[in-house]
Order: structure tokens, then sequence, then C-alpha cells
């Protein structure tokens, strides 16, 4: 096999033993690679019901064939598990010197289940495993337990971690690297927690397969070249994903106040350009020449990592318009491991419930002394901080009055940051992403507010499932980074050329497409097993404020959702993903893709 390592590492924490699992090539070439990986693994190996928490969950870290080889933005990694926040599959991608490692190592993916009887330290070096004490490294912050391993290893590891939000199985906590990627929305950082897994370490030092490795080194270069003559390149590195902030004031979708506005009178306060005059640095994923975090200072002088989503979720969303001070939230968020997106979503729920008397506890909106404790409580599950802990899901069960219509989010995950009130596209984006409301599989906002905002017709649901295919699906399983292609503007041909370096294989567009359908179906026969009897297609719905309560400000003031043009949409969407009428996929549409092993343990309702 060319392109994969053809292993997977099998990691059991309870026994403290680790095995190397050759795997067939008809895995590779049917799942490709991170999210396929993933997704199978996942689907094969979990029994229905398995508590996201307990030992039998699996942890995944994977790659696919394109990554960690020198070529350009390559040194990301899937980070998979059943989620904790959402009961369903899970994941996140994440940039990290771990992506490169594991693959020098030797494996395409680590998979790791048990629970170790104390906190450790995996550490892997090529075909060597051992289980480290972590004893003296539990409480520490995601940026302390680093240094202190990049201290005792090599400068050139890769190092995950967890904070305090994973240890203390926060439902939204992420696993951190490189002070400032931090990924796995769905909790992935939780399960770490759960298994009593502080850190991973990963130094590999072999090389990978390739099927023609000249060609690849030179395309890499190529390709790094490229990059540089797009026209949008230095205004990217100038401000990378905060160029949004402008673009979601000027259309009515910035989320402000808990997705009430859609406009936020201090937008100019934390707008790209205001970064850019704060700005000491740029950071990146390994093997990127777009490096696209930007470093400034925050209220207390230190550094903090800011993209569009981090920043406004933990600014117009709570009513702050201060960017220093979103700054010192957003680097709370990354040294504790919480998601910035959810943190922000949960921290906006509990200042409406606050303003609607439905908690006793009061917490203003834009109180920022009084957020940083929140955070901190959140943390350590105290007080308010317990029940926001579990996400705004659990919370509005609990707290009730009403709050299920404003719980922002989407089968248990934290909406991101793009208020909808008119946008049926990006909603509906939303309601049938893999992993609950994120927009990483298919970002279509822009391009629907081009498309003309106020329609609800299949020109927006053939392109929903276009983009899904590529985004959810390719990228996902190639284990890239997708901004080369989307913000760039880097062809997809680029890809098809380093694929055929990589594995001496040809993969059309059909391919590829179809190697993504088998993925995003069988992610979906993922969540209705795991759903069982609570499993509904009001769950590919979002919250009903959006339907219900008009926008209350700026130039779209008045706009809502209209809910039965918007289950016309989600209709034709299942009939074009070969879905019923309750979003299950069809037994022909299984068969078809290879899957039919799969309706046995479906019930097809
Ligand atoms: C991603 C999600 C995003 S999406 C952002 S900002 W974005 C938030 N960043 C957070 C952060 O930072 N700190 C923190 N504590 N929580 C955070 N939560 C939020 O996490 C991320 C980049 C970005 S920045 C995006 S869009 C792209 N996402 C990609 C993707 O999904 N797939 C892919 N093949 N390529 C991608 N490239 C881009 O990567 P999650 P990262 Mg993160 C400080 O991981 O779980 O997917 O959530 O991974 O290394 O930080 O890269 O405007
Ligand atoms: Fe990472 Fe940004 Fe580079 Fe993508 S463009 S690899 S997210 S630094």
């Amino acid at each position: 096999m060319q392109g994969w390592t053809g292993f997977f590492l099998n990691i059991d924490l309870t026994k403290s033993k680790a095995t190397p699992e050759p795997y067939d090539e008809s895995l590779a070439l049917n799942f490709l690679g991170g999210r396929g990986f993933a997704a199978k693994i996942l689907w094969d190996t979990l029994k229905q019901g398995t508590d996201p928490l307990s030992p039998e969950n699996k942890l995944i870290f994977a790659t696919g064939p394109l990554t960690g080889i020198g070529l350009p933005n390559s040194g990301k990694l899937v980070i998979a598990s059943k989620s904790p926040l959402t009961g369903g599959y899970g994941d996140g991608n994440s940039g990290s010197w771990a992506a490169v490692n594991i693959r020098k190592a030797g494996y395409d993916a680590l998979v790791i289940e048990g629970k170790a009887s104390k906190p450790v330290i995996l550490h892997i070096k090529d075909k060597m495993c051992e289980f480290l004490d972590a004893s003296y490294l539990w409480g520490t912050s995601s940026f302390e337990a680093e240094d202190q391993l990049r201290k005792k290893h090599s400068k050139l590891v890769g190092i995950i971690s967890i904070g305090p939000a994973g240890e203390n199985l926060v439902k939204f906590a992420t696993v951190v690297s490189q002070k400032g990627r931090s990924g796995g929305r769905p909790g992935m950082g939780a399960v770490m927690g759960s298994k009593n897994l502080k850190a991973v370490v990963v130094e590999g030092t072999m090389s990978i397969p390739l099927a023609n490795p000249d060609e690849m080194k030179r395309l890499s270069v190529d390709g790094y070249k490229e990059l540089l003559t797009k026209p949008l390149y230095s205004f990217w590195k100038r401000q990378g994903t905060m160029s949004t902030v402008e673009w979601s004031q000027e259309n009515s979708c910035l989320p402000t106040f808990n997705f009430r506005q859609g406009v936020f009178n201090k937008a100019e306060g934390i707008s790209g350009f205001t970064m850019e005059k704060m700005k000491v640095s740029n950071r990146g994923c390994p093997q990127c020449n777009m490096t696209c975090g930007n470093v400034v200072k925050d209220s207390e002088g230190k550094d903090s990592e800011l993209d569009y989503e981090n920043v406004v979720m933990l600014s117009s969303n709570i009513g702050i318009g201060n960017l220093s001070q979103v700054a010192t939230l957003n680097r709370l968020a990354d040294e504790f491991g919480f998601d910035s997106i959810s943190l922000g979503g949960v921290l906006g729920f509990a200042m409406e419930a606050s303003e609607k008397g439905l908690i006793s506890e009061k917490i203003n909106w834009g109180d920022f002394e009084e957020i940083k404790k929140l955070i901190i409580d959140i943390a350590y599950k105290r007080g308010l901080g317990a029940l926001l802990a579990e996400g705004v899901r659990a919370a509005s069960e609990t707290i009730g009055g009403g709050s299920i219509d404003w719980a922002m989010h989407v089968k248990g995950l934290e909406i991101s940051a793009y208020d909808c009130h008119i946008a049926p596209g990006m909603a509906l984006a939303y309601g049938t992403s893999s992993i609950g409301a994120h927009h990483k599989d298919a970002w279509i906002i822009t391009w629907e507010t081009k498309a003309g905002r106020e329609n609800y017709d299949q020109s927006k649901v053939d392109h929903l499932v276009k983009t899904q295919l590529l985004r959810g699906g390719t990228f996902e399983a190639l284990t890239v980074c997708r901004f080369p292609y989307n913000s760039l503007g880097l062809e997809f041909e680029w890809y098809r050329k380093y694929l055929r370096a990589s594995t001496g294989q040809d993969f059309s567009m059909e391919r590829l497409n179809q190697i993504s359908e088998r993925i995003l179906n069988l992610i979906r026969a993922f969540w209705v097993r795991e759903y069982n009897e609570k499993w509904s297609r009001n769950l590919d719905v979002p919250p009903r404020r959006w339907f219900k309560e008009p926008l209350t400000e700026g130039p779209m003031k008045g706009s809502v959702l209209n809910l039965e043009k918007y289950n016309t949409m989600l209709d034709a969407y299942y009939e074009t993903r070969g879905w019923n009428k309750n979003g299950v996929p069809k037994i022909e549409t299984l068969e078809k893709l290879g899957l039919a092993d799969v309706t046995s343990q479906l019930k097809l309702r």
C-alpha cells in the first residue's frame, strides 16, 4: 500500500497495552482516511448505547493519505469519538505536529480505549509506546502541560493535551495543541479526561510511504509557490478568518445577544481591522505558509490567538465590544481547554436566562469580570458553572421556562457563529451537519447571500449537498486544511495530483464523491443507531428562535425563517441524499454505497 502506512495503533489504557494493527487496503480505498476511518471504526466497534464517558468509548486520532507529507497545509488531524455533548458522532479537525508525527511513527490512526487507573501520558516514539505517570501534570492548563512536556521531550514532538475542562468532564471540552490549535468541539477533551489521559506525545522519524516521492516533492514546492500568487494571499495573512466580522455585521449574520439581533453596535471594536492594530504575530498549523492564527496581547498582556468564530462568540454574542477583553476570554478557553464557540453559546444562554429571571444568579451582558469568574466556575463545575458545563441543551432541559426556544444548538452542539434568521440554506447546513450545529461541512452562507436569501429552493439543497461532500467528506478524509481551496481559491485539481503522487491511484471527482457519500451516510447511520427510539427528523431543525422571533435590529430587522418552507426544503434534502422522510438512509442507498451490513443494525423507520 502506498500513501497510507497501513497500520493503526490500538491502545488499551486499562491494560497499558499498545498493539499495532494492520488493516486491509479496501478500508483505505473505501474510506480514504481521517473522518472516514473514524466513522468506520466507531460504527464497527462501539456497541449501541455506549456511554461516551465510559472506558468502552473510543477516542480516535486519525490522519489521511495527504497528512504530514510536506505539501501545503497538511498538518491536520481528525479527533473523533462518540460525543458526550450530543450523544452522536463527534469530531474536530485540529492542526498539530502530532498529525505529522503519527504518520512518521508508522501509523494512520491512534485508537484509544479503556481508562488508566491514574493520570497518564501516552508517549509514542516510532514503534515504542509507553504509559508515563501524569499525576504531576493533572490540574495544569493545556499550555503549562505542553510547556513541561516540550522541555522533557524534544522540540519537534507532537503534543496534544487537555486542560482542567477536559479533566473535569465539561461536555464541550476540547483537546489542545501548540497553545491555540483546539479541536474536537463536541467534547473530545472530556472523552480524553474520562480515560485519565492528560496528554499524547508522539515522535516519528520514519518516512511516509509514497508512490512517487520525487513527484510529491516537486508538487509540494509548486503548491506553496502557487498559494503565494493568489490575490487574496496577503490580506489573508493580515486577517485570516477575522475579516468575516465585517461581512457578518454588514449581512446581519453576526451572533448578537444569544442570536437575537444579527448586528452589534460595537462591531467595529472587534473587527479584523481593529485586530490588525493589536496584532503581534501570526501562528499556524504545521507545514502551512498561510498561518492564519492572529496573535494579539490580551487585557492581561498575554498572547491570545484569534479567529472569527472564537472572537464573535465571546464578544457580540455576550455583549462585549472590547477586543483585548475578548482575547482574554479566548485565552482562558484555550488554557482550560474549552471549545470557544460552545463557551460563548452557554454564556449567552446564561445571560438570557438571568435576564428572564429563570436562574437566581445575576449575570449581565458584557460584564467582563463576572464572565471571567463564570468561565472558571464552568471548568470546575461550581454553582451555575456546573449547569452550564453540560451545554445549552441539557441546561435548558433543567431550567425549563420556555428556554428550549432559545437554547441555540442542533442535536446538542451549540451553533457556530452565523445568525440564520435570514439564511435558510445555512440553517439547513446546521440542521444536517455531521456533528450538530457546526459550519465545517458546509459554510454556504456567503454563497447564499448572493444566490438570494429569501429562497428555499432546490438549488440551495443541491449546493448544500455538493459542499457537504467536498468539505465534510473529501477534505475531512484527506485530512488536510481546506482553507487553501475555499479561502484562497487553490484549484481542487491540486489535491487530485497530490493524491496520485501519494497513493499512485487516480481519484476522479466521481470516485471521491462516492467515498464521501459513504462516509456521510455511515455517520448518519451512527446517529440514528445511537438515538434509537429518540431519533426524529425534528433533530434536523434548528432552534425555534429563528422561526418564531424576528431579528430585533439592523437593516434586516423583522426577518424570520418559515418553518413550513424549511420542512419542504428538508424533504428535498432527504430525497437528494437517498434518505426517507425521517432522515434515515434508505436500504437501496446503503447498498449502493457498499454499506449493506449497516442495515441490520438500523431500524429503517
Ligand atoms: C473548529 C472551531 C473553529 S472553526 C474555531 S475558529 W474557525 C474555534 N477555534 C477555537 C480556538 O481557537 N480555541 C478554542 N478553545 N476553541 C475553539 N473553538 C472553535 O473551533 C482551525 C481552523 C479553522 S479556524 C477553521 S474554520 C478551519 N476548519 C477546518 C476544518 O474543520 N477541516 C479542515 N479540513 N480544515 C480546516 N481548516 C481550518 O482550521 P474543530 P484548529 Mg479547531 C484558538 O477544530 O473542533 O474542528 O473546531 O482546529 O487547528 O484550531 O484550526 O474560523
Ligand atoms: Fe492552519 Fe490556518 Fe494554515 Fe489552515 S490556513 S493549516 S487553519 S494555519
